[in-house]
């Protein structure tokens, strides 16, 4: 038993919880299982691997960047509060969670683990089940399972004696909740990207289809008003005179960057930021202010390209996985993957309204006197409302990509806060607050918390009447959408015409 805890220890810690390696692994898998010759199973591997650790260096510097933006507004305004963000959620879970139940953070691990094969046989059994998605990035799953693992124990406390049944329970619920989320951003993504042949195994991704859903019915062509008219999405507006400058992506986010989050470190000031050691000492302010805003463009930029990279190698690859071993499976990738290849200019737009909602949700709670505040991290505010904003403009166009962001960013907040401060891990100072926790999760723990037993019950029973209703609603396009794109399209144009 000690062996294997060592091997899968080993291989979460070197492989599954670092996204590179673990993209690696499954194209190297693929082309394996395609009968790729040696020198192209090697360079489709090196590829995959520099790809996805280009895209790490661009969503990383794009964090550092905007550490003093968020770091400044909470010190400077003296907030005591919990920041959401993933990060500082799995730190909160293992400093509490032995303290509150008496358990420690070992077991995280071995939930992943369950966890992870339920989301295989769940793919495996496709057929029976309608998932389609597996689940690649492990440090998403890290910080599910940190959390989750908190929730479930909070709200079924008779689980807390029987350790081997309180992980089978856990492992159920997480899983199909992997399986069945993913799942559900296989059409958007399929139609933001036209078939690149992969969805989001992240955090909001129930919170995608739902946004993707709403910015259809209520801004787009699936609206009965404006059905005849065809959807001005942010890439098809063509601005005119001096403004046409914001139709180049670079041009644009820069200078949005500029004229907001310029503003906001001119608040926070010289003196503060000297002293916390983001400016240097005799440092231009107003150079240093137009560098950090302009980086959000250059990240931005190499994030788009390690996406680019890796994706083709993915794309190419997985068949082999899909043909031989998991009939019809699509992967499940980082969302910052969709930023590669939605509108840039959503990405901007959809990370700005999302925070501009989350500020003034944090307001809306100091006014109340909330027991619990809150702190934006940036990886709730930028990673899930840019990447929201994408989908929200596929479908809806500009004020889709402005609105349902912003309104994600209040979600994010309310939801976080009531959870983080309910189950009690608000005062270890951290949450996971992205959006499928702050909203999805926190429904899951009620129905627990009240229904016991049958709570839980009826949220799997949800969970996997989803895909199955999904599937009855498209039976002929549902596994031709991922099988072969170009197909489906021709299908629902014939659709289109036939009508
Ligand atoms: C997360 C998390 C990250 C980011 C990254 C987004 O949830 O833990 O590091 O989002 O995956 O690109």
């Amino acid at each position: 038993m000690n062996i294997f805890l060592d091997i899968w220890s080993y291989f979460a810690t070197n492989i599954l919880q670092q996204p590179a390696f673990m993209i690696g692994l499954i194209v190297m898998l693929g082309y394996i299982l395609l009968g790729k010759p040696w020198y192209d199973i090697l360079g489709g591997t090196v590829k995959a691997i520099v790809g996805y650790l280009i895209l790490t260096v661009g969503s990383s510097g794009l964090t550092n960047n905007f550490r003093p933006v968020l770091v400044g507004l909470g010190e400077r305004f003296n907030m005591d509060a919990m920041v959401i963000d993933p990060y500082f959620g799995q730190n909160a879970v293992t400093a509490g969670v032995e303290e509150v139940f008496g358990k420690g953070f070992g077991d995280v691990m071995i939930l992943l683990f369950i966890a992870f094969i339920v989301n295989i046989l769940l793919v495996r059994f496709s057929k029976l089940t309608k998932m389609r998605a597996l689940f690649t990035t492990g440090h998403v799953q890290v910080q599910q399972s940190a959390t989750a693992y908190w929730l479930i124990m909070f709200a079924l406390p008779g689980l807390l004696t029987n350790r081997v049944g309180m992980l089978v329970v856990m492992a159920v619920l997480l899983g199909t909740y992997w399986a069945v989320g993913s799942n559900l951003t296989i059409k958007p993504c399929q139609e933001v990207t036209d078939g690149a042949g992969f969805c989001l195994a992240h955090q909001q991704m129930f919170g995608v289809a739902l946004n993707y859903w709403l910015a259809g019915k209520l801004f787009g062509n699936e609206n009965k008003k404006h059905k005849a008219k065809k959807v001005k999405r942010i890439e098809d507006i063509e601005l005119p005179g001096f403004m046409s400058m914001f139709n180049d992506n670079m041009v644009s986010a820069s200078i949005l960057m500029l004229i907001f989050f310029g503003a906001i470190l001119c608040v926070l000031g010289r003196d503060y930021l000297t002293e916390a050691g983001f400016l240097a000492e005799g440092q231009s302010m107003v150079f240093y202010v137009i560098q950090t805003c302009l980086y959000f463009a250059v990240y931005l930029a190499i994030l788009q390209l390690g996406v680019r990279t890796f994706v083709a190698e993915l794309s190419a690859s997985f068949h082999g996985i899909a043909d031989k071993i998991l009939p019809g499976a699509v992967p499940g990738v980082d969302c910052a993957v969709i930023f590669g290849f939605g509108a840039s200019n959503a990405v901007t737009l959809g990370f700005i309204a999302g925070f501009v909602g989350q500020i003034l949700a944090i307001v809306a709670l100091v006014l109340l006197k909330s027991p619990v505040l809150v702190i934006c991290g940036f990886v709730p505010v930028f990673s899930d409302n840019a990447g929201i904003g994408v989908f929200a403009n596929e479908k809806g166009g500009l004020k889709a990509a402005l609105i349902l962001p912003f309104i994600s960013g209040l979600c994010q907040v309310f939801g976080s806060a009531f959870i983080a401060g309910w189950v009690g891990m608000a005062a270890y100072g951290g949450y996971l607050g992205m959006w499928d926790w702050a909203v999805v999760w926190p429904v899951f723990t009620v129905a627990m918390k009240f229904l016991s037993y049958g709570g839980l019950a009826l949220v799997v029973v949800i969970l996997f009447a989803i895909p199955q209703i999904q599937y009855r609603m498209d039976k002929e396009g549902y596994f031709l959408m991922t099988e072969d794109y170009e197909a489906y399209k021709e299908l629902k144009a014939g659709k289109v015409t036939a009508k």
